[in-house]
């Protein structure tokens, strides 16, 4: 169903001790995409991210830089705005916890909270790590009072502070989360929450005596509130609020508006106890949703400067293009859960996916219909919504054509799903399955044999779908990747969606609205592929050597668990005939009319999925010419994306009786050649007919 409340989403506001890496750039990125997608649909949307400047880490920071602490967070914020710049992140609204603006309405949560009741003078004597500027209870300390976060020792702060009555907040909480059943999302993240609520809330001390680098205390400037509540409040002080006339926190704060907060799971806590029991306590109401997305590794390690790989995202943009590593990072690591950043699999998924996939897509549709169509759009086979058949030529709207508009519905709606489901890597699978089907309609339809027969009609029909199956594409690929989106449509001679009307609903629903007689224009590649040199100059521009990432994957890949040239008949999983230890022997001398009895057929791949608990499997849908496709397993799924396969065309053991593996029948075995570089599944250099004997 099409979202019609206005719509607001925020980031994090991030920490400006260090400069952004590529874990501030994942939720950025994700609450662009998910505002860009709100945008397309004609919503009211507001994004904001910002900058978290005060605390005792700051003070420490800046004084270490040798700087007053103004100064230095003033000189932070640029290299933020430029990073969000650089990936094509859109917020509405930039804050820092600095403004004035900002700190006065700290000061009035803060007053409300009083006026409730929720606040009161106290002593406090307990453990604090500044680096997660949070306290710690005994309990959660690892020996030698380190902290379990940052693994580095706590202080002991003994002084008066205030403190806020959470502990009479364990309740309403708990009834709060009762009664807002998607309030944490992911489902499993949200049962943490609340069995830390059960097990009872200590009161929470929200100011401190010992530094001044925060927003005053009213009435008792000694204090300097908790850094905490001052950076929560962002999220409403953006919008005018709490003040109730204020027109954006009316209109996105209000009971009509959906509120989604991303964080990292690092800071799920604050957002999903302390920050709902601040606004119950405020009488205010807490947002709609906290995503607590997973945490990102680098290359199978921890992010940080002293293992030297610290990822800053511009370098990375520069280097594979900004809509590739938006895409990488949106779909290589599913949201919600932990996920490694590899450059190795940057390169594979840009290769695979979009290279292979959407690029050669455009590319094999312009070049078709620029050689046989001048150019131009086809007349849609759709009149006024009637299917015209025209038969001078046969049927010109037949299932294939139909399936392909099903595929197209399916994934408009299955990605907007997605995407409302606050599940960006899934929206992506959806999308991505529609690249794949497209590809395998124009083998299915071999346009180049109708251009050939002169079957115009049918001809057009073919390339009319496939057209506006790549418009549709162009609309929903938007939200992740604006820049080759709006490549990809000046291909196709549409106008830039950045051009849209902007209340208006964008998001594809009718097919066929691609006007006939359309100039397209095709132009360069819109993901060229990055070949081996290519690679190795890009690692080597990013300062990665021969790298440890390669070294391990192809430990993983000698391990026991990869395919290896006997694992078809030991392990009985990879059904790929391979060659692990080259050079081996070569085999005895065979007769001819034993070679004959092997037959090698083309096939061609109509679709490839993973087999589920196996690492190494694929299962395939080959077509070799016979009635129906036959279900071959191939061990190959380390070494290939499953949408990077379909529409290919490779060679088969046709007449190995059918084996069983991980409980799914394969009906014959895929070539492949296999050196310690990798792995290649031979392909015919000519698109011969499936089932065309090989010999
Ligand atoms: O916590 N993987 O700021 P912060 C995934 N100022 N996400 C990551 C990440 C990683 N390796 N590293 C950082 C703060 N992030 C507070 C927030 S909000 C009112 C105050 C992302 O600079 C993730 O969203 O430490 C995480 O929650 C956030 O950056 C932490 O940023």
């Amino acid at each position: 169903m099409k979202p019609s409340k206005p719509f607001y989403v925020t980031t994090p506001i991030y920490y400006v001790n260090d400069r952004p890496h590529i874990g501030h750039a994942y939720s950025t990125i994700a609450a662009d995409v998910l505002a860009r997608y709100h945008r397309l649909r004609g919503v009211p949307t507001r994004f904001l991210t910002g900058l978290d400047e005060h605390g005792l880490k700051i003070e420490r920071r800046a004084k270490e830089m040798g700087k007053e602490p103004q100064a230095f967070v003033d000189s932070m914020a640029a290299p933020f705005r430029e990073a969000w710049d650089v990936l094509e992140c859109t917020p509405d609204d930039f804050i820092r916890t600095t403004e004035p603006r900002h700190e006065a309405l700290v000061q009035q949560l803060w007053t409300r909270l009083e006026q409730a009741g929720d606040i009161y003078l106290g002593d406090y004597e307990d453990w604090y790590c500044v680096g997660c500027e949070s306290f710690k209870t005994e309990k959660e300390l690892l020996e030698g009072n380190l902290c379990p976060v940052h693994k580095k020792p706590v202080e002991k702060v003994k002084e008066q502070s205030y403190f806020f009555r959470l502990s009479a907040y364990t309740e309403r909480l708990l009834e709060f989360y009762e009664s807002h059943p998607t309030f944490v999302r992911p489902a499993g993240r949200f049962n943490e929450v609340k069995s830390f609520v059960r097990e009872g809330l200590r009161d929470l001390s929200i100011s401190r005596t010992s530094f001044r680098w925060g927003v005053p205390v009213p009435g008792n400037d000694e204090h300097v509130m908790y850094v905490w509540l001052d950076a929560l409040t962002n999220y409403i002080s953006a919008l005018g609020g709490p003040a109730a006339e204020a027109p954006l926190y009316k209109q996105f704060w209000g009971e009509d508006a959906t509120q989604v907060h991303i964080v990292g799971k690092d800071i799920l806590r604050f957002h999903a106890v302390y920050w709902p029991a601040f606004l119950l306590s405020a009488g205010i109401a807490p947002p709609t949703q906290v995503w607590a997305h997973g945490w990102l590794t680098v290359d199978g390690e921890k992010m940080s400067k002293s293992l030297g790989n610290f990822l800053p995202p511009a370098p990375l943009a520069e280097a594979f293009g900004t809509d590739a590593l938006r895409y990488y990072l949106m779909r290589g690591v599913a949201f919600g859960q932990d996920g490694d950043f590899s450059h190795e699999a940057l390169v594979a998924r840009y290769n695979g996916e979009l290279g292979n996939g959407l690029g050669n897509l455009l590319n094999r549709v312009l070049s078709i219909v620029k050689k046989n169509l001048g150019g131009v759009v086809p007349d849609s086979p759709r009149i006024g919504g009637v299917v015209e058949i025209a038969t001078e030529d046969g049927p010109i709207y037949e299932q294939l054509d139909r399936t392909l508009e099903q595929k197209a519905q399916e994934a408009a709606r299955e990605s907007a799903r997605w995407l409302e489901e606050v599940n960006p890597g899934r929206a992506l699978d959806a999308i991505w399955k529609l690249v794949a089907e497209a590809n395998g309609y124009i083998d299915r339809t071999e346009p180049w044999s109708l251009a050939k027969r002169g079957e115009t009609g049918r001809l057009g029909v073919v390339m009319y779908s496939v057209l506006e199956t790549l418009r549709w594409l162009s609309v929903m690929i938007w939200p992740f990747m604006p820049e080759r989106a709006e490549a990809l449509r000046t291909q196709l001679g549409l106008k830039a969606l950045e051009d849209r009307e902007k209340d208006v609903d964008v998001w594809p629903a009718h097919f066929g609205e691609l006007p006939a007689g359309t100039q397209t224009a095709l132009g360069t590649p819109l993901f060229p592929r990055i070949d081996d040199d290519e690679k190795a100059r890009i690692f080597a521009s990013l300062g990665l050597g021969r790298d440890k990432e390669s070294d391990r994957m192809s430990e993983q890949q000698e391990g026991p668990g990869a395919p290896s040239a006997s694992g078809a008949t030991q392990n009985s999983e990879p059904a790929i005939a391979a060659d692990a230890t080259p050079p081996e022997p070569f085999a005895p001398d065979m007769s001819f009319d034993d070679f004959m009895k092997v037959d090698l057929r083309v096939g061609l791949i109509l679709s490839a999925e993973k087999v589920k608990k196996s690492k190494k499997l694929l299962c395939l849908q080959i077509d070799l010419g016979e009635k129906g496709p036959r279900q071959i397993l191939a061990g190959i799924s380390a070494h290939y994306q499953p949408e990077a396969l379909v529409g290919r065309r490779v060679v088969v053991v046709a007449n190995l009786p059918p084996r069983k593996m991980m409980g799914l029948e394969s009906q014959g075995m895929v070539l492949a050649a296999r050196d310690e570089v990798g792995l290649g599944v031979l392909s015919p250099l000519h698109d011969a007919q499936p089932g065309t004997r090989v010999s």
